[in-house]
């Protein structure tokens, strides 16, 4: 690490140098406005202007604009909407349907504007784009004698594909305002006319969207996705902000004036370990003083005495913690973020099924079967819409068919299946909020991949006995009354299966019979290890965390080789470490159980993902936010 020394009255004072940044790309972040009520509203456009709110559970997932300025807020209670917005129309959000196929049907339209195809959903309704060729081909069409006058290429091939527009000013807000004889200056460099172009193309997407598709959306446009993503949060909603990246100290002028919380990529547990640090408060593992932590900003942590990669490193040294989280974390204070958009793909990243039972907790083992037999029914039908595909298109052959059916062929398949469930916390426990939430991960089972004559129904009762039981066994104890609020089966760990005219071995039938044998080895070599994952989903960097041992950056659970590449060392140690640490937490969680309280519903959590302060009643509903990225 590069340092420098400082002299600050009289005393030298070291000081880390800032990381280089890298603004070759051009990133833009969409976010949806209210998404969920503007499926919505779009689905009944009698309820436009009106104020709604979108119900899961007893509180609102979220709420149009027509409802904020009433003073409705995302995650309230509906009785409490209700009292200070007596008109407020509420509809259930409770069935995501209509929301993934809304969210699925924008990206596909903007992923047809990344000519790398470069696209990543972050969640349903946020999108980041690598537009950096198209801009750089725009760049080299600029007629710098008829700027007024530009026109903007959509297709290399097709000129006339495009729109019209003035390349004398950016499209939208700017970040720093910069006055425009200033801006007439800047024009001259060229990272300035592509931060102005890709203004443009963010402006023309976010108008198609709007005008195609009945959805409005924030817009930002800067160099990177963390930047990018902190710009589309400036002008809210409906606008956009590009952040000029052209001097080092725009940046960090941007980056010190946001909380450290509000950085993406730093979890709330990172974040509450350096504002400890930085504010000298010793950290207690239920440590819930959050009005002192979110006051810290990016420029109190920068300008902390001393402050380094290597310090950073020290505060976040916990056992599981990642290595490197330091720098990593060094990188994001100063805005560098080298992380890519990840490449489309038709195939989702990891599939989930998951059922609450807050009202009535689950107590029984014949409870506890009929859910397990019902979440694997729902994820075996997932799995044969989303990644198998019928292996005659035509019908033609009637080998290729069963029962009128077409014969179908894995995709893609999942290598790792999870088990997370979440035990209703008592009130003013001091267990922290994240322990609630469990899991157990083993390899997919051979059978589940068999799709010649087996119904999804039988594949789904041998996943529920042979497989969910045993690995709800691993996280509960035998005996009753677990009080069992949620049940989320997962498959994930995606591979591609390349078609048979590629391989050149056989029709694709027998490329299932093929994945299977593949399987059966794998699973005679990976049966003994189970692998701890506690957070699923969101990208975050969380070095207490102990799926920062088991969960790459999509947050698909890396398969046991893979951990055992990442961290150097034998792969079963770090697992059964994760396991040994772990249990005791959740024996004495199991043995809290007897004594289980009612409901209070005054008490709040903090996510343990994204730092929101959740009312104890709605933190399903908000994980189970977090749990949807398909
Ligand atoms: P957000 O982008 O946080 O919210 P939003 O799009 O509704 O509003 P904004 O205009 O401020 O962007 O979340 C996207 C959707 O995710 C939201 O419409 C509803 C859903 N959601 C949940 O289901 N649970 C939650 O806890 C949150 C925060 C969101
Ligand atoms: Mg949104």
């Amino acid at each position: 690490m590069k340092t420098s020394a400082l002299t600050s009255g009289g005393a030298k004072t070291i000081v880390a140098r800032a990381p280089k940044r890298n603004d070759d790309r051009v990133i833009l972040h969409f976010d949806y406005d209210c998404f969920y009520a503007s499926v919505l509203e779009n689905a009944n456009p009698g309820l436009k202007g009106q104020p709604l709110g979108v119900k899961q559970k007893s509180i609102l997932a979220t709420c149009n604009y027509a409802a904020r300025a009433h003073g409705v807020k995302k995650l309230m209670p509906i009785a409490e909407a209700h009292k200070i917005c007596p008109g407020l129309v509420v509809l259930s959000g409770e069935d995501l349907t209509p929301f993934r196929d809304a969210s699925k049907r924008l990206w596909s339209f903007l992923r047809s504007h990344s000519w790398s195809d470069r696209a990543e959903r972050l969640g349903l309704d946020e999108v980041f784009l690598d537009v950096t060729d198209v801009i750089a081909y725009n760049q080299e069409l600029l007629n710098r004698n008829a700027l007024q006058d530009s026109f903007f290429q959509l297709s290399r091939h097709d000129p006339e594909k495009g729109f019209s527009f003035d390349a004398t000013q950016f499209f939208g807000c700017i970040q720093p305002s910069v006055d425009p004889k200033d801006l007439t200056l800047l024009l001259d460099n060229p990272l300035c006319v592509r931060l102005l172009l890709a203004s443009h193309l963010a402006g023309y997407l976010r108008l198609k969207l709007e005008e195609d598709f009945g959805y409005t959306s924030s817009g930002g446009i800067s160099t990177n996705k963390t930047l990018a993503k902190l710009a589309g949060s400036v002008n809210k909603p409906q606008n956009q902000t590009t952040l000029l990246t052209l001097r080092d100290d725009y940046v960090q002028d941007f980056m010190d004036g946001h909380k450290l919380r509000q950085i993406p990529g730093i979890g709330s547990r990172i974040a509450q370990l350096i504002e400890d640090h930085v504010l000298s408060i010793s950290t207690t593992p239920d440590s819930r003083d959050l009005e002192i932590g979110t006051k810290v900003t990016v420029r109190e942590v920068r300008q902390y005495p001393s402050m380094s990669p290597d310090l950073l490193e020290r505060i976040l040294d916990r056992p599981g913690s990642e290595r490197g989280s330091g720098e990593k974390v060094w990188n994001f204070l100063h805005g560098v973020d080298a992380s890519e958009v990840k490449e489309a793909s038709d195939v989702p990243t990891q599939i989930s099924i998951e059922d609450t039972y807050m009202a009535r907790p689950l107590n029984t083992p014949n409870e506890l079967m009929r859910e397990l037999r019902a979440i694997a029914t729902s994820l075996v039908r997932r799995m044969r819409v989303d990644l198998a595909v019928a292996d005659d298109p035509d019908h033609s052959s009637p080998a290729s068919q069963q029962d009128g059916q077409p014969q179908l062929r894995w995709i893609a398949y999942p290598r790792t299946l999870r088990l997370s469930t979440f035990i209703r916390p008592k009130p003013n426990s001091t267990i922290p909020e994240n322990l609630g939430r469990r899991s157990r991960s083993q390899p997919l089972p051979s059978f589940v991949l068999n799709l010649k004559d087996t119904s999804i129904e039988a594949v789904a009762e041998r996943l529920a006995s042979e497989a969910l039981l045993p690995l709800f066994r691993r996280l509960h104890s035998e005996r009753q009354g677990w009080n069992l609020a949620l049940i989320n089966v997962c498959v994930a760990n995606m591979v591609m299966v390349a078609r048979s005219s590629e391989t050149g071995n056989g029709g694709g039938a027998g490329g299932a019979r093929d994945i299977g044998r593949m399987f059966r080895t794998q699973e005679d070599k990976l049966r003994e290890w189970t692998v701890y994952d506690p957070t699923p989903i969101a990208p975050v960097l969380d070095s207490t965390s102990s799926s920062a041992c088991v969960t790459d950056t999509n947050d698909d659970v890396m398969d046991i080789e893979e951990v055992n590449k990442e961290k150097g060392v034998e792969a079963v140690e770090v697992v059964e470490e994760l396991i040994e640490t772990s249990d005791p937490v959740a024996i004495s969680l199991d043995s809290d159980a007897d004594a289980w309280e009612e409901e209070d519903e005054d008490e709040s959590q903090r996510c343990h993902l994204c730092g929101h302060i959740i009312p104890i009643f709605a933190i399903l509903a908000h994980e189970r936010f977090h749990s949807v990225d398909d």
